[in-house]
């Protein structure tokens, strides 16, 4: 496990370091995918290609799955989940709040079904490194993090997301307006990987979103458990595309409470 462990951090570092260097010399939109604002960087490629040339050299029996299109079926039971740059609207802005997400994964790239063993989240504009292994924790630039301790929902910082559709992001809208008035406020950082690292560190109390992809929250998702925190779907569901909450524990209980009433469902 650790030498799986070193080999994404090793990858994850180098590819921040290619974005980073990327973004240094400027950023152009080369396609849009779902949407007009849903936007793909040719950097957001290139990084992409990157990882998997390193996978593939170290690990070529193991599957990975991509935001950008890779979809390799693996023989070794094991799957890397990527987000090559996470935020990527932020990267093209130059909003320092974008990141490398690589996920290790047992099983199929299948939240309900996957059992995560490494994640790496590094913002490639700062360099911080958010890593875990399963049952050896959490820890930022290698020193271990934990969740903030549990506050009531009246005070927390909530984290959340929209999507690239329009009508969807109406509806998340509305969700955030029947929450707003019971929380301490809300933060849009706009990359899910950094969202989920900022829980697992303490920067925020709680986040939510509805409609992520399994390479959005592959990594992020086991260093908020490493630390202490805990994952939730809609109504006792596995964490994933429907709904995701992730916090500590005490805190996810009550912000599921307030949430029930809420339309989630047609989101
Ligand atoms: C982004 C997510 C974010 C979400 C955005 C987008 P991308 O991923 O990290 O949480 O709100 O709509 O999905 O497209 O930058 O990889």
């Amino acid at each position: 496990m650790r030498e799986l462990h070193d080999l994404n951090v090793s990858i994850a570092v180098e590819a921040a370091e290619l974005a980073r260097a990327r973004r240094r010399v400027g950023v152009a939109v080369a396609a849009s995918k779902s949407s007009l604002v849903d936007i793909v960087t040719e950097a957001d490629r290139e990084v992409e290609r990157l990882v998997v040339e390193r996978l593939r050299a170290a690990r070529p029996d193991d599957g990975i799955l991509g935001e950008e299109g890779t979809s390799i079926a693996g023989t070794s039971g094991l799957t890397w989940v990527i987000d090559p740059i996470d935020g990527t609207v932020n990267y093209l802005y130059d909003i320092p709040a974008y990141a490398v997400s690589i996920g290790l994964v047992e099983g199929d790239p299948d939240p309900a079904t996957w059992q995560p063993l490494s994640g790496v989240v590094v913002n490639a504009a700062s360099g911080e490194r958010f890593e875990a292994t399963r049952g050896g924790g959490a820890t930022l630039d290698g020193r271990p993090i934990r969740v903030a301790d549990a506050v009531p929902a009246a005070t927390a910082l909530v984290g959340t997301g929209f999507g690239y559709d329009a009508a969807r992001r109406q509806r998340q809208a509305a969700i955030v307006q029947e929450l707003i008035g019971s929380v301490r406020d809300i933060r849009r950082i706009g990359a899910a990987a950094l969202d989920l690292a900022n829980v697992a560190s303490g920067r925020l109390n709680a986040y939510f979103e509805i409609g992520l992809q399994p390479w959005d929250f592959a990594a992020g998702a086991l260093i908020v458990e490493e630390a202490g925190g805990s994952l939730h779907g809609w109504q006792g569901e596995a964490p994933g595309s429907r709904f995701l909450l992730a916090a500590h524990p005490q805190v996810a209980a009550e912000i599921l409470e307030l949430m029930a009433p809420l339309p989630v469902e047609g989101v």
